[in-house]
């Protein structure tokens, strides 16, 4: 169907705009949902505050950011062409490539023309009477829409701790969440770094190389494995061209989208020498240690043996004891926090220009003009970096006032923690959905692999109330109930619930802590969903078209996804 974007009468006298679905976020999930609404006839619309597409690639632009998933499998599937053109060059892809990507797959498939850029989305309201949300802009426009898919990202609220006098630091400050277009000069500088998560680990070893001297602020020592990234062959790029359909299926079925081969048994079943040889080899492959045995997320035993090899490593790289100690105090079991792929992170240790600070022991308890103070010294600074994450998960969702039926707020739906049926819809909030959202696989898994599954299932859904002349889904508050118990059972059976980790909101203050991601992997995860869909859309409930006070607009879009049908 040809987008035709209407416009009607709003009744302040403005002309606002009329759409079948409204898409929150220009990332990998929003670009896809566009082109999967043109597919089955929606008129849809992406609105992204960003000045160009990407999402969290679009912001986050630090030196040495390297994704933790191999270019091949964090790239869509759903086009042979797009997979057969497009050449990655490294294993891991660096964030300008992911970035050049995205941008490529937006013109490729002419999705430009139906994105809004630099336009926040404020909030959005249920209309009951027309079955269908008023989406409001910063701007103060609105856009009313029958469906609202939020594809927001789980890491795009970046947050900055608040301390004294940061706005009196006469230097620069930066965020690695909201970098920099244009590149910026570390030469001869005093940089000081706050946060050990990945940003902050892939981004020191690059700014040590050219700065003065770089001061990093550690609280809690991250556990970082070396990536290990390589120029693709022609050969093994080939190879993977060929064989691709077969590999994006097992990827779709796999535990976590990725196609690491899967630990067989527990690490008490396997003699000392066995896993020592088993723990090299993923370390010297640049895979994720976590993975060699099945019991390590979930037996705290097996857990210290994995973490002691890491520790052992971390030792063998730090010449100076003192900062290796530092560096090996991880008060939690490997893995429950996300493991960081770092090049050079250790070695840069042993540089002369670098200062490893433990603001746990002596905080930072203010900045001033000239730099940082702790409880024991003052560290002058020209630029201070924070790498301190994100309000992760629900952070761009709740940043929005959402109001579903009969007034109810989705930040108060949420205030003890996000509440989901399969992490793809909220009870009370009719024709609304999640991408990736909390309480399905999402930051537990690739990401492009969940963000397809999500993404065709709301397709298809949108297809069937075509088809069936629907006007309104929700889920059931039974149905929400029952999923929030599975997912924090699940999450129960492993050791992730006992870290104080941006997984379970507790880098935020004041954010509840519950353990937000579904861990039961994304082929299970799959699967549940399309049993749903089976079992006749299992905990939703259907209001028919004919139900709805039949307004111009409405009768507008059944029409156009009539025609669509046809
Ligand atoms: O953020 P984080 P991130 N004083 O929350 C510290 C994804 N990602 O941006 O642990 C001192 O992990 C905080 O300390 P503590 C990836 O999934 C992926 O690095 O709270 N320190 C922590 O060390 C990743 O997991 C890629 O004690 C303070 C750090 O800041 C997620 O994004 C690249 C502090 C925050 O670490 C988030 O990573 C980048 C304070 N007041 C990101 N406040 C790739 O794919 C916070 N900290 C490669």
């Amino acid at each position: 169907m040809a987008s035709s974007t209407a416009t009607r009468d709003a009744p302040d006298g403005d002309s606002a705009l009329v759409k079948d679905l409204v898409i929150v976020g220009a990332g990998p999930a929003g670009l896809y949902q566009l082109y999967k609404a043109r597919e089955i006839g929606l008129d849809a619309v992406v609105v992204e505050r960003g000045g160009g597409v990407g999402g969290t690639w679009y912001w986050n632009r630090y030196p040495g950011l390297v994704v933790d998933a191999p270019s091949f499998d964090y790239s869509y599937s759903f086009s042979p062409e797009l997979e057969q053109e497009w050449e990655w060059s490294t294993w891991y892809p660096s964030q300008p490539e992911v970035l050049s990507y995205l941008e490529h797959v937006a013109e490729r498939f002419d999705l430009l023309k139906d994105i809004r850029l630099n336009t926040a989305v404020v909030g959005a309201q249920w209309q009951a009477d027309e079955g269908r949300w008023v989406v409001e802009l910063a701007d103060g426009g609105t856009i009313s829409t029958r469906f609202c898919v939020m594809a927001t990202g789980c890491l795009s609220e970046p947050r900055a701790p608040e301390i004294d006098g940061v706005d009196t630091f006469a230097g620069r400050v930066l965020h690695t969440g909201t970098w920099p277009h244009e590149a910026v000069d570390f030469a001869g500088k005093r940089v000081g770094i706050v946060g050990t998560g990945s940003s902050g680990v892939q981004t020191l070893p690059v700014v040590a190389q050219t700065a003065a001297s770089v001061t990093l602020f550690q609280r809690t020592p991250g556990f970082s494995v070396p990536a290990r990234n390589r120029p693709l062959t022609e050969e093994e790029t080939a190879e993977v061209k060929a064989t691709y359909r077969a590999r994006r299926e097992q990827t779709r079925h796999s535990p976590g989208g990725l196609l690491f081969p899967p630990a067989e048994k527990s690490v008490f079943e396997a003699t000392p020498e066995e896993r020592q040889a088993r723990f090299e080899r993923y370390w010297e492959l640049g895979w994720p240690v976590t993975l060699t045995y099945t019991d390590v997320s979930t037996d705290k035993a097996a857990n210290d043996i994995v973490a002691d090899f890491v520790r052992g490593k971390i030792r063998e790289i730090v010449q100076d004891p003192e900062r290796a100690d530092l560096l090996t105090r991880q008060d939690y079991p490997i893995g429950t926090k996300r493991i960081i792929l770092d090049t050079n992170y250790y070695d840069t240790f042993n540089r002369d220009n670098v200062d490893l600070v433990d603001v746990r022991t002596t905080p930072i308890v203010s900045i001033d003009a000239d730099g940082v103070n702790t409880t024991d010294a003052h560290y002058d600074l020209d630029i201070l970096i924070f790498a301190t994450g994100f309000d992760a998960i629900t952070g761009a969702l709740l940043a929005m006032d959402i109001v579903g039926e009969q007034g109810v707020r989705l930040r108060d739906e949420w205030a003890a923690g996000p509440r989901t049926y399969l992490g793809l819809s909220v009870a009370h909030f009719p024709n609304l959905f999640l991408a990736t959202g909390p309480g399905s696989p999402s930051v537990i898994s690739n990401v492009f692999v969940s963000i397809e599954q999500h993404i065709e299932w709301f397709s298809d859904l949108f297809a069937h109330m075509r088809d069936h002349n629907l006007a309104t889904v929700v889920a059931t508050v039974d149905a929400q109930d029952d999923w929030v118990s599975k997912v924090n059972a699940v999450a129960a059976r492993t050791l992730y619930p006992t870290a104080a980790s941006w997984y379970m909101g507790a880098n935020v203050p004041g954010k509840p802590r519950v353990f937000m991601p579904f861990l039961g992997g994304v082929g299970n995860y799959r699967k549940i969903c399309d049993e749903v869909v089976t079992d006749g859309y299992r905990g939703f409930v259907f209001e028919p078209l004919d139900a709805q006070v039949p307004d111009e607009a409405t009768a507008r879009v059944a029409d156009a996804t009539t025609a669509a049908a046809r």
